[in-house]
């Protein structure tokens, strides 16, 4: 792997980590939905002497002498955020998506204020307020699921918790929900409670950047993301807010919940936006949803059933339930063939988290190595095969050879 020459002379240990990791990223299928694989351009970025900076403070008024360079990074990346996504201010220094909605309750509550997000057992997110993490401790947390039938959102429900828990802030998006989601009818519910709406379009932010999900920021004073899902940049967070909130929220992030940011992140995000505003991207992110749908009709035809049926974005949830297996098992499984997926809870989950139901599958890293319709039919068959032959070595030997000869075709950072 080419750039590790010092690294291998200074801490071979590391070295090999880093060659290990890269050789399984080229040898297995990454089927995670938060995950992807971004460009050299932006590894470069990430990995550049711009770590070396402390730059506390914001462009143009910093606690450090000698940001000239890095106020540039900022100030591109804020201006790249807010042109791509039609935002009237971005911070781009939350270093991951928990601290932007961290930062964003610092912003818009005071300790003991009431919001109101989605159930995590139902698609939602640890920060939206479970009770281990902080915006559950601090905040007095009410949560909507989804509806038992249909398993999608019920915005006629959510009208109803709201009215009930008179939330200060709602809270929309999710880390397995796999529908689109309604931002004109949170709006609604929003106002007629008087609360703000906080946007976590972590999952599917590269898809409204490329215009393939409802927007969320016309309708949302607070909109967070990370960088690194279906984005394609580095690990780490941005928020978008109404320009009333720019002073607050900047002062929340800095000095509120961080320090000094990770500059060559930010400049890292920067390429990532750039490269995101360019129309090969709108091709990408329309090819992740495809590739997602194409995924989802082929396990349904091989009688896997899917959570809500289906999917309208990057991810979609199986229910393992008809087959009598639970997520862990089909995730080790799956794993021991070089198939990369996560164990998820499924909507009315009677099985703990360390087990579940259920698996997540996303197509955002499949999408960025090439692959297309035709090989999404070819992994659903795969996954079908290991879940109904759970044990069979004949069945892991013949999926283990099928997924080389599939990734053969699809060569990952050749230049690596
Ligand atoms: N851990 C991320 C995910 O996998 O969805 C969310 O933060």
């Amino acid at each position: 792997m080419s750039g590790l020459d010092e690294v291998t002379r200074v801490d071979p240990e590391i070295a090999q980590v880093i060659r290990n990791e890269l050789e399984r990223l080229r040898n297995k299928i990454e089927l995670i939905a938060s995950e992807n694989f971004p460009s050299l351009a932006v590894l470069q970025a990430a990995g550049s002497v711009l770590t070396n900076k402390y730059a506390e403070g914001y462009p143009g008024h910093r606690w450090y002498g000698g940001c000239e360079c890095v106020d540039v990074a900022e100030e591109l990346a804020v201006a790249r955020a807010k042109a791509l996504f039609g935002a009237e201010h971005a911070n781009v220094q939350p270093h991951a998506g928990a601290q932007a909605n961290t930062a964003v309750y610092f912003c818009a509550l005071k300790p003991g204020d009431s919001i109101l997000g989605m159930e995590k057992a139902a698609g939602g997110h640890l920060t939206h307020g479970t009770s281990a993490n902080i915006s559950g401790a601090l905040y007095d947390a009410h949560f909507y699921g989804v509806n038992r039938e249909t398993e999608m959102l019920d915005y006629d429900e959510i009208a109803k918790i709201a009215r009930s828990c008179r939330p200060r802030l709602i809270i929309a998006g999710g880390s397995s929900y796999p529908r689109d989601i309604d931002f004109e009818a949170f709006r609604a519910v929003a106002d007629e409670v008087g609360a703000m709406l906080m946007v976590d379009m972590a999952h599917f932010a590269g898809l409204v950047a490329g215009k393939v999900h409802s927007d969320p920021v016309p309708h949302a004073e607070f909109v967070t993301t990370t960088t690194h899902k279906t984005l394609r940049g580095p690990r780490g967070g941005m928020i978008l807010c109404k320009e009333r909130f720019a002073q607050a929220l900047d002062h929340a992030v800095f000095p509120g919940v961080q320090g000094g940011p990770l500059m060559h992140i930010v400049a890292a995000k920067a390429v990532a936006l750039h490269e995101a505003s360019r129309p090969e991207f709108a091709d990408y992110a329309r090819q992740v949803v495809s590739n997602c749908r194409a995924l989802a009709d082929a396990l349904k035809d091989k009688g896997m059933r899917l959570v809500s049926g289906g999917t309208d974005t990057h991810l979609l949830l199986v229910d393992l339930r008809p087959l009598g297996i639970t997520g862990r098992e089909l995730e080790e499984a799956l794993d021991a063939v070089k198939i990369t997926v996560n164990k998820n809870n499924i909507p009315f989950d009677d099985k703990p988290p360390a087990v579940t139901s259920g698996i997540r599958l996303g197509t955002p890293a499949v999408t960025t190595r090439g692959m297309r319709e035709e090989e999404m039919v070819e992994i659903a068959d795969l996954i079908a095969l290991v879940a109904g032959n759970l044990g069979s070595t004949q069945v892991m030997h013949e999926v283990r050879e099928r997924v080389e000869e599939l990734l053969a075709g699809f060569p990952l950072y050749p230049e690596l």
